[in-house]
């Protein structure tokens, strides 16, 4: 673990450096508070922190306020080890937000064990982040292909439309359906089934730009929405995804699977549509797409009122 010593006396420093190299520790040093504070602003800022009061540009406890202001993700363990003794001073540094105080000059073992306390209190925060970032991508994604789940795919709708509002930026929509999708759960099995939809969800990614959203709308459904692009790109767009899908079969566990896909298109226009009415839109394109035969593109063609709300929010 990477581990800051910030302390002015350079004997003081060497020596701290010694104990920690033995440790295990990465260290990096600092002979003054400017210098700590770069080295602690870095992209891959050390988790523990040892902080000398008084050092010439920032002190020890305007370093700690300063982190402690910043609020930064990852937790920064900070430990103020001084010459500085008293009731008055601990509470001083601890106020400006130290985590611990050692007073010099210190015992050696007292300061393996502290720090050893400090990398239980970041090992245990990185658990919890790593928990919650688990969540949170599980609450948004759709566990089979990993794309945007539903909920979260309607939200970025949601908030590009009100990014193209603004910017007049035009935006398009894509709802996509596998053609004919039952009959390859019913010729090969849901896991086949299962495999195709990873698939085409992973083909159909790799035509994507960065900031494209791409969601599993439903069953064997996807919605994609893309920011800039006007009816003509997101249909030229629909094209490429159509042929990348059923261009190749494939290939699963079961057998090897051909498959199509049909797409309808729809774009913002002027002042036109709201999410769901723009939802709708790509829809009947897409119903269009199917009664003209299916593994094909339609574009445009107004919003539709034929069908129900509840189909488009929520779920
Ligand atoms: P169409 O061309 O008209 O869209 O025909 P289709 O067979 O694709 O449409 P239909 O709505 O009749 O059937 C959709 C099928 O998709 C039925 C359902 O079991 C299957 N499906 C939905 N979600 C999943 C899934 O997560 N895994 C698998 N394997 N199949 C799924
Ligand atoms: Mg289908």
């Amino acid at each position: 673990m990477k581990i800051l010593i910030a302390e002015d006396d350079k004997v003081s420093r060497r020596l701290l450096e010694a104990h920690l190299g033995k440790w295990g520790y990465q260290v990096e040093a600092a002979g003054d508070g400017e210098e700590a504070w770069r080295l602690l602003q870095s992209a891959d800022p050390p988790r523990l922190a040892i902080l000398d009061w008084m050092m010439p540009g920032l002190d020890g406890t305007e370093i700690c306020r300063r982190v402690r202001s910043e609020g930064r993700e990852p937790y920064t363990y900070l430990i103020m080890l001084t010459a500085l003794t008293g009731e008055e001073n601990v509470c001083e540094g601890m106020e400006a937000g130290a985590d611990d105080y050692l007073t010099k000059p210190f015992r050696v073992n007292e300061l393996r064990v502290r720090l050893r306390a400090g990398r239980r209190i970041v090992d245990l925060q990185d658990e919890l982040i790593a928990a919650r970032d688990a969540l949170g991508i599980k609450a948004s994604h759709d566990p089979l292909t990993g794309l945007w789940n539903h909920e979260e795919i309607l939200c970025s709708l949601q908030r590009e439309l009100a990014r193209a509002r603004r910017s007049g930026e035009p935006l398009g929509v894509i709802m996509a359906d596998l053609d004919h999708f039952k009959q390859v759960n019913d010729g090969f099995g849901h896991q086949a089934g299962d495999a195709v939809l990873h698939a085409v969800a992973a083909r159909m990614l790799e035509h994507l730009r960065p900031y494209d959203a791409a969601g599993r709308y439903g069953g064997e459904e996807f919605l994609l929405v893309l920011p800039g692009c006007d009816l003509r790109n997101a249909e030229a767009l629909a094209e490429r995804l159509r042929l990348s899908i059923c261009g190749s079969p494939v290939e699963t566990s079961e057998g090897v699977i051909p498959v199509t896909l049909s797409l309808g298109v729809a774009a913002l226009a002027g002042e036109e549509p709201d999410a769901a009415a723009l939802i709708r839109a790509a829809d009947r394109a897409l119903y269009r797409a199917k009664e003209k035969g299916r593994n094909r593109v339609e574009a445009g063609g107004g919003a539709a009122t034929h069908l129900a709300p509840q189909r488009i929010f929520p779920r």
